[in-house]
C-alpha cells in the first residue's frame, strides 16, 4: 500500500505517477486472436469445435455439447435455494426498473420553415453476451448485461460461455433463465466472439456483443469492433473512497477490500483529511484480510495498488478524484451532494455513509458494467442505449424545399457536386 500526504514535498509527482499507472494486461495476444478470428470466419463450426476441444477440453459433438437446452436453464433456476432465488429476482426486478427509465424518447417536429424532422430509436435485432467461465462467472453480471438488452427490446439474446471439461455453471444457467436469454452456447474465448460477430452454420450472427472476458476476449472484441457493436474494453475494478474522520474505519476497510478482492490488478484508494482514520483503516484492512477467504487476491491488490492519501482538507478531494476518473467513488461524508456536484469524472458515485459500493454491484439497479482505467472521462456505464440505434428522418413539401433548397444548391455547387444541385433544382424548376 502506498501512503501519500498532499502537504508533503513531491506529492504532485507521486500523484501524477498514480494517475498514469497502467494496471491492464499487456499480453500480446493480437496475432493469435487475429488467426482465430480468421479461422472461425472461414471454417465456422469446424473451427469452433477445434478450439473448444483444444482450449476448454470440451469436444463439441452432440447437440447438447454445443448448446444448453432451455429446459436445463429452467431446471437450474428451479434448483436454486429459495433465498438465492429471491435475491436474484429482487436484483433482476430492480435492474429492470432502473433501465426502463433509460428508454429514449423519439422526436418528431416541424420547424418554422415547414421542414418535418425527427429521430426514431429501435433496438438492434440480436445481441451476444460473453459470460466468462470459472471464477469470474458472475450471475450478477449476466443480469447486468442481459436485462438492458431485454428492456431495449432486443428480440434475440445469445449467451456464449466456456464450459471447461464440459462443466456448466448452474448459477449462470439459472440467471440466463431468469433474464430470458434465448440461446446458451458452450463456447468461449476469441473463437466465441468471432462466431457471434461473423456467424456460423449453427450460430446466427449478432449485432452487438457485450460482456467481460480475459485478454483474448477483450482483444477479439477490439478486432471485431466495427463488424459488430462492442460495449467497451473493461479493465480491473477500482474504488475511490472519500471519507472524513467521522467514519467507522471497519466500514471503510471493508469497502476498499470489496473491489480489491476482484483482481490482483484491482485498485482501492482512500482519500481522507484525518490522519487517525487513515491509520485505523490501514489497520482494519489487515484485520479483515486475516478473515477473508479471498485474501490472496485482495491482499495482492492492496499491497501492490492500494493507496491512502491524506489531504489537508477534503476541499482538495474533487480535483484529485477528477484526475483519477475512477470506476466507483464513495462519498462517506456528511454532505455528499455538495461534493458530488464537483465530481466530473466517475463511472458511478455512492452518496453517504450507508451506500456501500457492493449494493450497486448487485441490487441497487444501475449497471455495474462501468468504465475503468480513467475511461469515465469519455464514457459511461452499460445502458439500454448500447442495444439501440437511432434513425433520423426528414420530410419536406414543396414550400419547405423552396425555403431551404437554394442554400443546399449553393453548397453543392461550391463543392463541385452538380448532380447534388440538380436533384434539388429539378424539383424547383430552376
Ligand atoms: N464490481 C464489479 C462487478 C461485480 N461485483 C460483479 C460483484 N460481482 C465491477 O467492477
Ligand atoms: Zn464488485
Amino acid at each position: 500500500m502506498l501512503r501519500l500526504d498532499s502537504s508533503a514535498p513531491g506529492f504532485a509527482a507521486a500523484f501524477d505517477r498514480l494517475v498514469r499507472d497502467r494496471r491492464e494486461s499487456d499480453d500480446d495476444v493480437a496475432r493469435d486472436v487475429a488467426e482465430i478470428v480468421e479461422d472461425v470466419k472461414h471454417r465456422g463450426d469446424a473451427a469452433l469445435a477445434h478450439y473448444t476441444a483444444r482450449f476448454d477440453d470440451h469436444p463439441l459433438e452432440t447437440e447438447a455439447d454445443w448448446r444448453v437446452p432451455a429446459a436445463q436453464c429452467r431446471e437450474a433456476y428451479d434448483a436454486l435455494t429459495p433465498d438465492l432465488r429471491a435475491a436474484l429476482e429482487l436484483a433482476a426486478q430492480r435492474i429492470r426498473a432502473f433501465h426502463e427509465q433509460q428508454l429514449p424518447a423519439d422526436r418528431d417536429y416541424t420547424d418554422d420553415e415547414g421542414v418535418r424532422l425527427g429521430s426514431r430509436w429501435l433496438p438492434v435485432d440480436a445481441a451476444g453476451l460473453y459470460v466468462p467461465g470459472g471464477r469470474a462467472a458472475y450471475p450478477s453480471s449476466l443480469l447486468m448485461n442481459a436485462i438492458p438488452a431485454k428492456v431495449a427490446g432486443v428480440a434475440r439474446l445469445a449467451v456464449v460461455t466456456p464450459t471447461p471439461r464440459g462443466e456448466n455453471n448452474p448459477l449462470v444457467l439459472a440467471a440466463a433463465h431468469l433474464a430470458g436469454v434465448d440461446e446458451v452456447w458452450r463456447i468461449g474465448g476469441a473463437q466465441a466472439v468471432a462466431a457471434l460477430a461473423h456467424g456460423t452454420d449453427r450460430i446466427a450472427p449478432v449485432d452487438v456483443i457485450t460482456g467481460p472476458g480475459n485478454a483474448w476476449v477483450a482483444e477479439a472484441k477490439r478486432q471485431l469492433f466495427g463488424v459488430v457493436g462492442i460495449d467497451m474494453v473493461a479493465g480491473p475494478s477500482e474504488i475511490l473512497v472519500i471519507a472524513d474522520g467521522a467514519n467507522d474505519p471497519g466500514w471503510i476497510a471493508a469497502d476498499l477490500l470489496s473491489q480489491a478482492e476482484h483482481d490482483p490488478a484491482a485498485q482501492a484508494i482512500l482519500i481522507t483529511d484525518d490522519h487517525r482514520l487513515a491509520d485505523q483503516v490501514a489497520d482494519m484492512v489487515g484485520v479483515e484480510l486475516a478473515m477473508l477467504p479471498t485474501a490472496r487476491t485482495a491482499k495482492a491488490s492492496w499491497d501492490d495498488h492500494g493507496v491512502i492519501i491524506v489531504v489537508r482538507s477534503l476541499d482538495e478531494a474533487p480535483a484529485l478524484a477528477n484526475r483519477l476518473a475512477a470506476e466507483h467513488i464513495e462519498l462517506a461524508i456528511d454532505d455528499p451532494d455538495a461534493m458530488f456536484a464537483k465530481i466530473r469524472h466517475a463511472g458511478s458515485v455512492f452518496l453517504g455513509r450507508h451506500t456501500p459500493e457492493p449494493i450497486g454491484d448487485y441490487v441497487a439497479g444501475p449497471n455495474h458494467v462501468l468504465p475503468t482505467g480513467r475511461r469515465a472521462r469519455f464514457s459511461s456505464g452499460l445502458s439500454v442505449l448500447d442495444f439501440m440505434k437511432r434513425t433520423s428522418f426528414i420530410a419536406l413539401d414543396e414550400a419547405a424545399l423552396r425555403a431551404i433548397g437554394p442554400a443546399a444548391i449553393a453548397l453543392a455547387e461550391a463543392e463541385g457536386l452538380h448532380a447534388h444541385a440538380r436533384s434539388i433544382e429539378t424539383r424547383l424548376d430552376l
